[in-house]
């Protein structure tokens, strides 16, 4: 199926309507507008385009003369089909874990006592999770510990021989799994280099082979990199727990200095958290006419902060270039990742400043104010004044009005305490659900936009279809953000959405149905869940057992199938929505959903009709019940007892309710 170029309905979300428009009428482009613009190359999109070396680049397009061509050196479509898919991981795992090795570098100097601004926020977390890192927790200080912790991350990076000692966080079984296939990783940086080169021009040709190879990439990243930036976070800037706060451009204030930040590392970002508070910044933003100054996010960096902290969140990723739109962004703040180049010509549209503070990068045009951990409050503070300079020179504006509330901030921690309280904190409850039919199964619902699909169309659609069949969602990342712009991430509003048993679950736990599991990287929180329920018992003895599914509907980030292919891997079904990018080869299809199904228990497909998707979902929810013997799911059975039972008894009198409480049927009003 040929990818699209761009859908006829842009975004679901008016508030980014509104700012097409405006862009429109300003005759400004935006990622929506090129992408209307730019054709996919249909060779590329399909993974059909081998760039490995300079005899090409070969474009292994069939034709009725050649209906299966091979490259100039005689690589077939599946095996260049499996070198770009395996690059794609390779990046991917990159990305991720190189975000989750600064944060180590942060650790390792509040150790030293050398990071300013910041502190251990979480030292029972720093104790929790040094066993993992070998490191025993008993009578050292907090300091100490962190020191040794940081020592033995960094090993886990460059370690060449052994394995990855994060790994063995997950079930017994799944550890037997990747032992039989060989992927264990052993450090995530020799991981990284061994996907490259066997993608080198002349090594590795089996796909089959080649794709071995990226699950243990892959495998790093999730069970590695991803883990380590999450828990590391969690020490340093606390272990996130439920808060309410707002998302979508609305949370721009027409009378106060807007910092975006945007990108995914939160060591900059939480200090610059601080420095808005600071009463002598606010003071400075009052002498130029601002009555405050307002810190907003974008992306993942939002994610960090809106999760710790309550910033708000100005919306994902289709949205940087939106808010510079409204033309009252003092200052777009950025670290890594997901970071448009647009931004730097669009900027000066506006008077918005356009801030680099990467190391790893820089943008043509921008101001680059290079992030330091060693003087990161003075670095914070210094970009917090850049914008109150810049508050003057604002033009007309145009905001939009919208945004909604939002609960972010559900730690595997916290959902294990909300589940069972301080003492008897387990994941029992849910097992008990799933198995009892109430709960017919969990899916998580993460990734991107792109502007090659409607703007949060697939997302809303999806999760809506789920919650209307019980199944528990879990989201992260710009999904998150996409679902909490149309209010069904409070604790209330997606009731109403709700099949029966899940309902009764909510109102019983007291959780929302969608929960808000933060950036990218915490999808290894996802992981860790899916790994207790699985030791909790009653759904088998491992993820693959689970009645569970994975899903990006509008992926189209490298580390996006870094992140399907971990949970492939780790035993969960995937899918993927807008197009395949190995579609070029019926061989690597296969391998990655019949192959991998046998292998490791979890398969990645690509499908780009979310009706689709949600079908094939609920069908393998369906069969892994049956795997497990649990009762068929039946939504008749539910929402006759616990809380929803009590309230429809409370509008009973008399002969009714005494007939209700004897056990005949509640009639529904
Ligand atoms: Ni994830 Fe976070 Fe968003 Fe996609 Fe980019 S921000 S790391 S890659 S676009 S979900």
């Amino acid at each position: 199926m040929a990818k699209e170029a761009a859908p006829k309905l842009q975004t679901i979300d008016p508030a980014a309507a509104q700012m097409l428009q405006r862009a429109e009428t300003l005759g400004y482009s935006t990622a929506f507008s090129r992408a209307a613009k730019m054709a996919p190359c249909p060779i590329g999109a399909e993974g059909a385009c081998c760039q490995m070396c300079d005899m090409g680049p070969c474009r292994l397009v069939p034709t009725k003369a050649n209906p299966d061509p091979v490259g100039v050196c005689g690589a077939t479509r599946a095996t260049v089909a499996a070198r770009n898919m395996a690059r794609h991981i390779a990046a991917g795992t990159a990305a991720h874990s190189d975000h989750g090795r600064d944060i180590v570098f942060t650790l390792d100097a509040i150790a030293k006592g050398e990071a300013q601004g910041y502190e251990l926020r979480d030292v029972a977390k720093l104790q929790t999770i040094a066993p993992y890192y070998g490191v025993k927790p008993d009578g050292k200080d907090a300091k100490q510990l962190a020191a040794e912790i940081s020592a033995s991350a960094l090993a886990d990076f460059s370690g060449q021989k052994g394995e990855l000692k994060y790994t063995a966080r997950a079930p017994k079984k799944r550890i037997e799994i990747w032992r039989e296939h060989g992927v264990i990783p052993r450090g995530i940086d020799r991981e990284v280099v061994d996907t490259l080169h066997r993608t080198h021009m002349g090594d590795d040709q089996d796909a089959e082979h080649i794709l071995m190879g990226s699950i243990r990439t892959a495998l790093a990243d999730g069970w590695g990199g991803s883990m380590m930036a999450t828990d590391i976070s969690d020490v340093l800037f606390g272990t996130p727990s439920p808060l309410v706060t707002q998302v979508n451009l609305g949370v721009l204030k027409n009378d106060e200095v807007n910092i975006v930040i945007h990108g995914h590392e939160p060591t900059l970002s939480q200090l610059i958290a601080r420095a808005v508070d600071d009463p002598e910044l606010i003071a400075y933003a009052k002498t130029k006419g601002a009555n405050g100054i307002n810190l907003c996010g974008i992306c993942c960096t939002a994610n960090e902060v809106l999760m710790r902290q309550g910033v708000p969140s100005a919306g994902n990723f289709l949205h940087q270039e939106l808010a510079v739109m409204t033309g009252a962004v003092e200052a777009m703040v950025v670290d890594v990742q997901c970071i448009m180049q647009a931004l730097s010509d669009l900027t000066k549209k506006f008077h918005t400043k356009f801030i680099t503070t990467s190391p790893k990068v820089k943008v043509a045009g921008a101001t680059h104010i290079e992030f330091d951990e060693h003087h990161a409050y003075d670095i914070a503070k210094q970009i917090v004044k850049e914008a109150i300079d810049n508050y003057p020179n604002r033009g007309v504006t145009e905001i939009p009005s919208n945004m909604s509330d939002l609960v972010p901030g559900f730690s595997h921690e916290y959902i294990r305490y909300m589940l069972g309280g301080v003492f008897r904190g387990s994941f029992r409850p849910l097992n008990d659900a799933i198995m009892a039919g109430r709960l017919r199964g969990v899916a998580g619902v993460v990734g991107c936009n792109n502007p090659r699909t409607t703007q949060d169309k697939a997302h809303f659609d999806i999760v809506k279809e789920f919650l209307k069949n019980d199944v528990l969602v879990v989201q992260t990342g710009c999904g998150a953000l996409a679902n909490a712009k149309y209010g069904i991430l409070t604790g209330e509003a997606a009731l109403e959405l709700c099949g029966p048993g899940l309902r009764e679950v909510c109102e019983a736990i007291g959780i929302p149905p969608v929960l808000h599991m933060c950036s990218c990287v915490d999808n290894s929180r996802i992981l860790t869940v899916l790994a207790e329920m699985a030791s909790e018992g009653g759904l088998g003895d491992d993820i693959s057992d689970i009645p569970g599914v994975g899903i990006a509907p509008e992926w189209m980030s490298e580390k996006a199938l870094a992140i399907g292919t971990y949970f492939a891997a780790s035993g969960v079904y995937v899918l993927f929505g807008v197009n395949s990018p190995v579609e070029s080869s019926e061989e690597v299809t296969k391998i990655m959903s019949e192959g991998w199904e046998k292998e490791f228990g979890g398969k990645l497909e690509f499908v780009p009709e979310p009706e689709e998707i949600v079908r094939r979902s609920l069908a393998h929810i369906d069969a892994k019940r049956a795997a497990l013997k649990l009762p068929p799911y039946d939504p008749t059975k539910f929402g006759e007892s616990g809380d929803a039972r009590m309230n429809e008894l409370l509008k009973l009198q008399g002969e009714e309710l005494l007939g209700a409480l004897r056990g005949a049927p509640v009639m529904a009003e």
